[in-house]
């Protein structure tokens, strides 16, 4: 799951990042605790929530934007490296050499020349450069941002980018509407667009992430567009949703610069992107309180994305505080035919109560010689006020090795 090598080697000279090694600088600020995130790649850990959201938003995207044929239209790149240069996440996306978002007290340098990227829009030039039109980026970002409930320094985003060129906008009316003209920007629009480019490009761009918002949420969820400023689009909105009684942005978006596209050598298009930050949404779909939760290893958590369709409906139940305490027990099986894991899933029920939160089968197999099938199974306990003791556990467990017995479920090996 975790397969980035992130470490300081001992001269504390160089940094190790996914098998690469880099020179550190006076710019280098990536701490240990940042490090050990890398790699962790959320976004494709099957059956994590921030995977099972971003299936969902892909499948809305796959469904509802098809070709001839019913290909998908958008492209989703999902493993490009965090690393990239400054110019891929600053100055390629016309960002100014003194916006905030550059100081090292904002974001995370590997040293001068790279860092680690603040945004899924970074990637944006390089994909149209290369030729498409319609896209969809996943990745981890990361910000010295502060921390709270909606607020962590690593997290996930979704990026969005689509071209049009005037046929594809305008729907082939013969009008003789023209993407283009010269004149001066306004608060409303940029210099180089005509007010039905913009017209037509922002009543998409809202359509999409409305249509998006009420295939996730429904169509009574509550949500409000706030004018913003980025440096890459222009106008520019962020869409914030009812959350908890409070209003919660989820993303940011806008028709892009055209000065954009001209640099990636796209001469005859106009277009508009979003960026959506994963955990709000997963926040808001699942009753997650908590973004700081997206990172529990605990199984109490994990257990409850434990399905296999994305549009499974899930509402999370908050954990105990309280330490888990998982103990193993193994059984030869009476009888292979008639036996089902669930009689042993409701016993422990039976027996543990509420203090069971979780059960799974660790082990099946089969001896060779006798042809005995022995189940070994861990029991995962909690309470929901207080801490437990192994005493009151063991008790617990002995009484279920008993029943096991009793039931003729099998034969307790340990
Ligand atoms: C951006 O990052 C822009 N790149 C989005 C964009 C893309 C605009 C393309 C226009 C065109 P912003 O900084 O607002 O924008 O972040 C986007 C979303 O990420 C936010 O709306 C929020 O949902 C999420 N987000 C931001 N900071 C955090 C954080 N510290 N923790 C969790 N989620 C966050
Ligand atoms: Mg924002």
């Amino acid at each position: 799951r975790c397969f980035s090598q992130a470490s300081e080697s001992n001269n504390g000279q160089k940094l190790e990042l996914f098998d690469k090694t880099y020179d550190v600088d006076h710019m280098t600020n990536v701490t240990p605790s940042i490090m050990k995130k890398l790699g962790s790649n959320l976004h494709n850990r099957k059956k994590h929530p921030i995977y099972l959201i971003r299936q969902r938003i892909q499948e809305y995207f796959y469904r509802s934007y098809v070709g001839r044929t019913g290909n998908p239209l958008y492209a989703v790149f999902d493993n490009l490296s965090p690393v990239v240069p400054l110019a891929k996440n600053f100055d390629n996306l016309l960002v100014p050499p003194d916006h905030p978002s550059r100081h090292p007290k904002d974001s995370y340098y590997v040293n001068q020349n790279l860092m680690l990227r603040a945004h899924t829009t970074c990637h944006t030039c390089d994909i149209i450069s290369a030729g498409l039109d319609r896209f969809l980026t996943v990745g981890d970002v990361y910000r010295r941002d502060e921390i709270d409930r909606t607020h962590y320094p690593v997290f996930h985003q979704m990026d969005g980018t689509r071209l049009f060129s005037a046929e594809e906008l305008f729907q082939r009316s013969d009008h003789g509407l023209k993407l283009f003209e010269s004149g001066g920007e306004t608060v409303h629009k940029q210099a180089a667009h005509t007010e039905d480019t913009l017209q037509l490009l922002s009543i998409d761009l809202k359509k999409t992430l409305l249509n998006l918002t009420q295939s996730l949420f429904g169509k009574d969820i509550s949500y409000r567009w706030v004018d913003c400023y980025f440096p890459f689009t222009h106008p520019s909105w962020e869409l914030e949703i009812e959350y908890e009684g409070d209003w919660m942005e989820v993303l940011g978006c806008g028709i892009l610069r055209q000065d954009i596209l001209t640099q990636c050598g796209v001469n005859s298009k106009v277009g508009w992107a979003f960026g959506l930050g994963l955990e709000r949404l997963a926040m808001k779909l699942y009753s997650i309180p908590d973004v700081r939760l997206f990172w529990s290893e605990d199984t109490g958590f994990l257990s409850q994305f434990n399905v296999d369709d994305c549009q499974t409906p899930i509402k999370y139940k908050e954990i105990s505080k309280f330490p888990q305490l998982a103990q193993d027990i193994s059984f030869w099986l009476t009888d292979v035919d008639s036996y089902s894991s669930n009689d042993f899933y409701d016993l422990a029920r039976t027996v543990g109560g509420e203090l069971v939160e979780q059960v799974e089968v660790i082990d099946t197999f089969t001896h060779p010689k006798s042809g005995r099938t022995s189940h070994t199974y861990r029991v995962t306990y909690r309470h929901m006020h207080r801490n437990l003791t192994t005493q009151e556990i063991n008790q617990v467990q002995q009484q279920l090795r008993s029943r096991v017995e009793q039931d003729l479920l099998g034969t307790v090996r340990v």
